[in-house]
This record gives C-alpha cells, sequence and structure tokens, in this order.
C-alpha cells in the first residue's frame, strides 16, 4: 500500500512538472533569414525550445525594425512568459522593451545588443563578441599575407560590412579598423555595405571590381557575403582565394566548403548555437535564479586554408579541411 502511494505521489509530481513545462511559453522575434549563420541560429532555438516540451511563438520580422516592434507587442498581449530578442540595428528599442518591463516578462537577449541594455531590465544576454571578430579578421590577414612572403607589398583591401546600424556590423568595423593599421602594408581602399547576404555581397563586389584596379584582400563580415562575392570576381575572369584572398567571418559550412574548394581562404567563427545557454537560463530562471548583467561571449576560433596563422595573440588558425565533417551547419 506504502509503494503504491509512493507511486501515485510520484506520478502525480510528474504529470504536474509535465504540465508546469508545456505551461512555459517563449516568445522569439528574429530577425530574418539573411544567412546560414541566422538559418542555424533559428533552427537551433526553435527546435530546442520545442524539445523541452514549451510552446514557442516565433516571429520572423523579414529585417524590418517595425515588425519586430509589432511582433514583441503582440508577445505582450499574448502573456508568453519569456521573450528570447536580437535586434535587426541597434537603436530605436528603449520604448518597446521598457513595455516588455512593464509587463513583467523576462527578456533574454541574444545574439545582437540594444544599445539602450544600460537604461532597460533583462535577465540574460548571450551574444557574439563582434569588435574582436573584426579584430581577428584583420589580424589573420595581416599574419597571413606575411606568412606568404607578402608583408612588404602593398595590398589593396576591400570590405563588404554588414546590415548598417546593426551592432554585428559596427562591432567588426570597429574591430577591423582597429587592428588594419598594426600591418602598414595593408590600404584599405574601400567599404560598402552588403546588408550580410549572398546577393548584396555579389552585387556590391562587382561594383568594387569596376570602380578599383588592384583588389588583393576582400574582408567579408559574414561568410554569405563573402561566398556571393566569388561569383562577382569569377564573373570578372579572376580567381577567387588566389587573386583576391577572401576572408570571411561566421564559419558557416558553406565557407569551409570553399575553403576546401581554394575558393575562399579563413574565416572567423561567430557560433549561432546559443539553444545550451538559452534553455539552461530559462530554467534558472524557473528556479528563481538572478543573473549579473555580463553578456556572454561563447568560445570562438578561426578556420583556414593553411591552419597555424595567429588570428589572436597566442591562438592559431585550424585548418578547415581537417574538421569540416565536425560542422553541422
Ligand atoms: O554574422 C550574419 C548574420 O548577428 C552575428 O548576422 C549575427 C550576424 C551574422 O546575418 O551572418
Amino acid at each position: 500500500m506504502k509503494r503504491l502511494l509512493t507511486v501515485m505521489l510520484a506520478l502525480v509530481l510528474a504529470l504536474g512538472l509535465a504540465a508546469n513545462a508545456s505551461a512555459i511559453t517563449v516568445g522569439f522575434s528574429q530577425i530574418g533569414q539573411e544567412s546560414d549563420w541566422r538559418t542555424a541560429n533559428t533552427d537551433d532555438l526553435c527546435s530546442a525550445i520545442e524539445a523541452q516540451g514549451w510552446t514557442l511563438v516565433y516571429d520572423d520580422a523579414n529585417q524590418q525594425q517595425p515588425n519586430q516592434i509589432r511582433a514583441l507587442r503582440n508577445f505582450i498581449t499574448q502573456g508568453v512568459d519569456y521573450i528570447l530578442f536580437t535586434g535587426v540595428v541597434s537603436t530605436g528599442w528603449e520604448e518597446v522593451l521598457k513595455e516588455v518591463n512593464e509587463a513583467e516578462i523576462p527578456l533574454i537577449l541574444v545574439d545582437r545588443m540594444p544599445d539602450c541594455a544600460d537604461v532597460i531590465d533583462y535577465a540574460c544576454a548571450f551574444g557574439g563578441d563582434f569588435v574582436e571578430e573584426g579584430r581577428r579578421m584583420a589580424r589573420w590577414t595581416g599574419e597571413y599575407m606575411k606568412s606568404i612572403g607578402r608583408g612588404e607589398e602593398e595590398i589593396n583591401v576591400v570590405m563588404l560590412e554588414g546590415t548598417t546600424g546593426a551592432d554585428a556590423a559596427v562591432g567588426r568595423t570597429e574591430g577591423i579598423l582597429e587592428v588594419l593599421p598594426e600591418y602598414e602594408n595593408l590600404n584599405l581602399v574601400a567599404q560598402q555595405s552588403g546588408n550580410f547576404t549572398r546577393a548584396e555581397g555579389q552585387a556590391v563586389m562587382e561594383s568594387f571590381l569596376k570602380s578599383i584596379d588592384k583588389i588583393d584582400v576582400l574582408l567579408a563580415q559574414n561568410d554569405d557575403m563573402g561566398l556571393g562575392a566569388i561569383d562577382a570576381i569569377k564573373a570578372a575572369g579572376l580567381v577567387p582565394g588566389e587573386d583576391i584572398i577572401i576572408v570571411g567571418c561566421d564559419s558557416v559550412k558553406a565557407a569551409f566548403e570553399a575553403i576546401v574548394a581554394g575558393e575562399m581562404n579563413a574565416t572567423i567563427e561567430c557560433t549561432p548555437l546559443y539553444s545550451p545557454f538559452v534553455i539552461d537560463a530559462i530554467n534558472r530562471l524557473e528556479a528563481g535564479e538572478v543573473f549579473d548583467k555580463t553578456v556572454i561571449h561563447p568560445e570562438e576560433g578561426c578556420f583556414d586554408s593553411v591552419g597555424g596563422i595567429e588570428y589572436a595573440e597566442g591562438k592559431l588558425s585550424v585548418k578547415a579541411a581537417d574538421v569540416i565533417d565536425e560542422r553541422v551547419y
């Protein structure tokens, strides 16, 4: 009898927990679907939330800030329990995020941070260190050019920037501009936004190739723009990866493939896989834990055609061909 009671109690508890789990609703305001990185980020977070048995309310803003503001207000009206948010640009969020605060919905910031983070309340934040990624792109380039005996040669560099006003773009530009002058032979001759997409990366590279006589290096602030630029370079009768060295950022599988094919040279890692952090955070918030407000940056690396190039102090690149099979996105 006692045993039966224990079993019944366990069952009631388990059912209670399950009911509780499915009672959690998470609203996720995503930027859009501009890149392979973004697709991997969406798939990772959505499938992890659903695997917990939680209810997901997903909104794809198609790169439009007004759509994101509308989605956040809808989440408030629906009374979701948690909000996951990454903003397409960094400004213009204060009013709506304060509304989220007033509704007392815990806000989890992922990926790109809003510039009002100091004046709103958020539970925790997980994102990339974009300035450091930019520094790494420039450092790899300078060191690689030295390693192939072109450290003294005047090198013309062009830069494809990400979405204007996105902190992923602003930060990467800042980091690149900080480190590039350390290599006196590297001259930045043009920079323009390719909006983090293949199509725009290709179009802007086409115009660079028309207006600039000699381009030696392309710094593409994400892999997708670098991959788009490969087509423009081929169309101009040049050999990507040889005539023009291409350095990307994100480390998506398509970039590994291009590096292995010899058409791209390096990519700096920025992980899109935040779900382990986010799921753990929600569970801890459910348990009443309070986080400190530091943004957590998951560890990042650099993958290239040769391996062994210093891309940050004391950190050496890994040859993409050696690890391509491990890359899932
Ligand atoms: O690099 C790019 C994406 O915010 C880190 O956004 C993210 C960037 C990523 O579109 O591919």
